[in-house]
């Protein structure tokens, strides 16, 4: 193995070759739960300081350096490409995306502007920033997956129900398809900027589409992400496909083409592996929530987690949904080294 992010643990466990030991990185692990975040956003609203090359680099660093996590992750936010690409929105502190004019007609669908790559230079060069400061730690790249952002789009926030993204989907089938069709093309440019700028890995998040039965994900859903996932298969980084509640649908999901399938809480891992079968590696599971109890739980759930990781052909160890806010950042620290030294 070589010092180089390309040949990290992160990289070669989603791969399935063999690692020296498991590696670990946190969805959400920049965020509210570190005070240094919380300092460094004093004043500056949440998309401004994704557009900051500066602001995106500290960030992204901050969880690397507190918790030694094997992995970075770029700090932005799955909407990010839709105002770049000109839609109009902002995210709300405490609540999230909150989209001016929602997405309900096939005028409105029509008039989705594109997403050139240029729009996007400032994630090109946060990743150039990040790179030399990582060394051989990989970073990961994401973005949205069209269910995912079509849902923002549609219900013009976040939603419990998903009735207007459902209305549109069961209803005028021809406009959702044309609808995710183009979410599908500005989820490719963005996720195709930031391999080219040189993150290691890729995560699709497709995390509200466990709200679908798995005959409806595989109508409606799977040929879009498909299409995102597919489209990068000769970009030569590894594609990890990640969504909440999604235990019915892990099969589907790794068929859209990802080399990991994430899995939240819900379902353990060795009955994920089984379901995803030997041509895919897992990413998870442990519960955000375990870690409020104590630490003997703590360690014997992170355990456990390890333990039924081994049922597939590689792990990647997470948590089941991102860091809650209120995380104690030491707990988070304490669960690395753990996680290390088995
Ligand atoms: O002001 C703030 O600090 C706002 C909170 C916040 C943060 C820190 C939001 C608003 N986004 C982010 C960053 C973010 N978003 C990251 C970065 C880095 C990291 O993991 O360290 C990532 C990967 C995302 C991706 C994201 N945004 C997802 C997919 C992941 C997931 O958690 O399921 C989703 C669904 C969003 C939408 C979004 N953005 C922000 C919030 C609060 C939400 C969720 C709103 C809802 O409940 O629908």
């Amino acid at each position: 193995m070589s010092n180089l992010p390309a040949d990290s643990a992160l990289v070669r466990a989603c791969r399935g070759l063999d690692v020296p030991r498991t590696p670990v990185w946190f969805m959400r692990q920049a965020g509210r739960s570190l005070p240094e975040y919380r300092k460094i956003r004093q004043g500056a609203g949440m998309l401004e300081s994704c557009r900051r090359p500066d602001l995106v680099t500290e960030i992204t660093l901050q969880p690397v350096r507190r918790h030694d996590v094997d992995a970075a992750i770029l700090f932005s936010d799955i909407v990010v490409p839709l105002a770049a690409a000109g839609v109009d929105l902002d995210i709300v502190a405490g609540t999230g995306p909150v989209v001016a004019e929602p997405i309900r007609t096939a005028d409105d669908v029509a008039g989705l502007p594109v997403l050139e790559p240029e729009a996007v230079d400032f994630v090109a060069e946060s990743v150039r920033l990040l790179l030399p400061e990582l060394g051989a730690t990989p970073l990961i790249g994401f973005a949205g997956a069209p269910f995912t952002l079509a849902s923002y789009l549609i219900e013009g926030g976040p939603s419990r129900t998903y009735l207007k993204t459902k209305a549109m989907m069961y209803g005028d089938p021809q406009l959702w398809h044309a609808l995710c069709d183009r979410l599908a093309g500005i989820t490719v440019t963005f996720l195709q900027v930031q391999i080219e700028a040189g993150v290691s890995a890729v995560q699709l998040f497709d995390s509200w589409a466990g709200a679908l039965s798995e005959a409806d994900y595989r109508q409606y859903v799977l040929p879009h992400s498909s299409r995102v996932l597919g489209g990068l298969a000769e970009a030569g980084v590894p594609r990890i496909h990640f969504g909440v509640g999604t235990g019915l649908l892990l099969e589907a999901m790794g068929e859209a083409g990802a080399d990991v399938v994430g899995v939240d809480w819900r379902t353990p891992l060795d009955r994920a592996a089984q379901i995803v079968g030997p041509d895919h590696s897992v990413q998870g599971n442990l519960d955000p929530a375990v870690l409020f109890a104590p630490w003997e739980v703590v360690e014997r759930e992170a355990r456990r987690v390890l333990e039924q990781g081994k049922a597939a052909r590689g792990h990647v160890f997470n948590l089941g949904h991102g860091v809650m806010p209120e995380t104690d950042p030491d707990v988070l620290t304490r669960l690395v080294e753990l996680i290390h030294s088995v």
